[in-house]
């Protein structure tokens, strides 16, 4: 069996949906449409925006009830539980903003939430993943690094904007194909 990392927004919590539906209620039509989800081309969100708007992006997802109110992305939440039941020990981990105020709790919540007490138990919230132990990373930032060389393998959760990201691509329509080839999985 495996120690399986699970990266939270992007991979589980449906980030680019909220900002870009938050950023439609919320912004003229004239100042700019917004970046849908399937046009995102770089990692932050805000890079994909034109710079005189970039605060106002990150007022949305720094706000009071943003990270709270993430939809689930299809299919992630039963494929955690599949994991577990199959004997591996799964772990969410997560980098909070350096704003901290609202997305660190509001994190929090939103596992017990969709998963409930025994998967807050199951958080691991740092700045540096690398420092985090594991066998496996399931992650949708394109590259991951920090201070240590890991000992995990990245494995990129697919995503519009982390194409460039060469090897496996995981979504939790192909996830037990992708993982099933790894030593470890039975
Ligand atoms: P993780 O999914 O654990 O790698 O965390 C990445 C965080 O970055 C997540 O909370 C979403 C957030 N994020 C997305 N777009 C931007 C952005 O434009 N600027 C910053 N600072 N954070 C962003
Ligand atoms: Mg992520």
């Amino acid at each position: 069996s495996m120690l399986i990392l699970v990266d939270q927004d992007g991979v589980l919590a449906d980030f680019e949906h909220r900002l870009y539906q938050t950023w439609q209620q919320a912004t003229p039509t004239h100042e700019h449409p917004g970046v849908a989800p399937h046009e995102r081309r770089h990692f932050y969100a805000k890079d994909d925006y034109p710079e005189h708007l970039r605060d106002a992006v990150q007022r949305i997802y720094t706000a009071p009830g943003f990270f709270r109110n993430l939809p689930p992305i299809d299919g992630a939440l039963d494929a955690l539980q599949a994991m577990l039941a199959r004997g591996h020990d799964v772990r969410i981990c997560t980098s909070p903003l350096t704003l901290y105020q609202n997305c660190v709790g509001e994190k929090y919540e939103w596992v017990d939430r969709h998963l409930g007490a025994e998967w807050v138990a199951r958080m691991v919230v740092t700045k540096d993943k690398t420092l985090v132990h594991g066998d496996i990373l399931i992650d949708d930032k394109p590259h991951v690094t920090g201070a240590r060389t890991p000992t995990w393998q990245h494995v990129v959760y697919d995503q519009p904007y982390n194409q460039q990201a060469p090897g496996l691509r995981l979504h939790w329509g192909n996830w037990q194909e992708i993982l099933g080839t790894h030593p470890g999985w039975d």
